[in-house]
């Protein structure tokens, strides 16, 4: 006799999936079979890490060799999503249905790109996902970086993000973020060798995770991390752990609307004399008026300046 139930998909390896019917821990297998179109989604896999999906199985526990089977995927209370380069068509999803996305960062190596991480933060904005920054390995660069530091605060904090300063290694700054992950689902991304799976193996030691042995390895891009998988926190809260990834491009933004994904240039753009306004030629333009105040940072200000530019060129 077959039953249909609901749960979480888990973890995603290139031929199965691992599910869970969250809260509870209890994996089984399950397959895709057919096709599973989702409406309006240009993504090359229909189903991701977050997603709650309807599957059917024979009673009892679905095994590999007896894997349950995936009938359709609940709409996503949001996601985030991006391309691996500007040309290409094709977009990924990173994960559906999470509560708050960290995005790893750190001044030392491998070092952060201002742009790469307001594409990342743009992508939040678009599809409704609370991103909070964490800068890790703060025990290599508090010191010798404190200049930078200072102006990666400025920047961020200026834009209303949270900035969470960490270090995998001595622990710093790991309690505030295990409770910042209690209770809930948080997706941890950024570029491979951050130390987004030393962070959350910090959090919970128990948890079996590869971390990257060598910082020399990523120099030749290794990737340590090669699937999309949830795991459970001992002190409550569920992470999705990811690959690094190498470029984030927009997926489904108008270069006229990037700006309303930017929190302290909508705000400044309320001054704006004509709407809409790309803020970058017209008279009377507010946010260049905050750029020169120095209320809108001229890192973000180029950032936007950027993508507005890739927008208009790649479409
Ligand atoms: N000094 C220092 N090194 C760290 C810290 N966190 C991580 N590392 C080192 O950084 C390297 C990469 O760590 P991982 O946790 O594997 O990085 P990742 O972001 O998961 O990388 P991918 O899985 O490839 O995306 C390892 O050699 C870690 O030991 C830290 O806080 N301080
Ligand atoms: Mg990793
Ligand atoms: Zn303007």
């Amino acid at each position: 006799m077959n039953s249909e139930n609901t749960a979480t998909v888990v973890k995603h390896t290139g031929s199965h999936y691992m599910l869970s019917r969250l809260p509870e821990w209890n994996l089984f297998p399950a397959v895709l079979r057919g096709r599973i179109r989702l409406k309006g989604s240009t993504a090359t896999n229909p189903v991701a890490v977050g997603d709650v999906v309807v599957y059917e199985s024979d009673n009892g526990l679905p095994t590999l060799e007896n894997p349950a089977v995936i009938k359709s995927v609940q709409e996503r209370r949001n996601y985030v999503i991006r391309k691996s380069a500007n040309l290409s068509r094709q977009a990924h999803i990173i994960a559906a249905n999470i509560d708050q996305a960290f995005i790893v960062v750190t001044l030392d190596f491998p070092e952060v790109k201002l742009p790469f991480l307001d594409r990342i933060l743009v992508t939040c904005e678009v599809y409704n996902v609370h991103p909070v920054i964490v800068l890790n390995k703060t025990d290599l660069f508090r010191e010798a970086y404190s200049e930078q530091l200072e102006a990666f605060h400025r920047i961020y904090e200026g834009a209303g993000y949270r900035v969470m300063e960490v270090s995998a290694l001595k622990g710093e700054g790991v309690d505030a973020l295990r409770e910042s992950c209690r209770d809930r689902i948080s997706l941890f991304s950024g570029v491979s060798g951050v130390g987004k799976s030393s962070l959350i193996k910090a959090m919970d030691p128990g948890l079996e995770l590869k971390i990257g042995e060598i910082s020399e390895a990523h120099l030749q891009g290794r990737h340590t991390t090669t699937f999309y998988e949830m795991y459970p926190l001992s002190s409550g809260g569920f992470i999705i752990d990811t690959p690094g990834i190498r470029g984030f491009g927009l997926v489904d933004i108008e270069p006229e609307e990037i700006a309303l994904y930017f929190p302290e240039m909508l705000k400044a753009s309320e001054g704006c004399r004509f709407t809409p306004c790309t803020h970058t030629h017209e008279p009377g333009c507010a946010v260049k008026a905050a750029v020169e105040e120095g209320t809108v940072s001229y890192e973000r200000y180029s950032s936007y300046l950027g993508m507005l530019e890739e927008g208009r060129k790649y479409r």
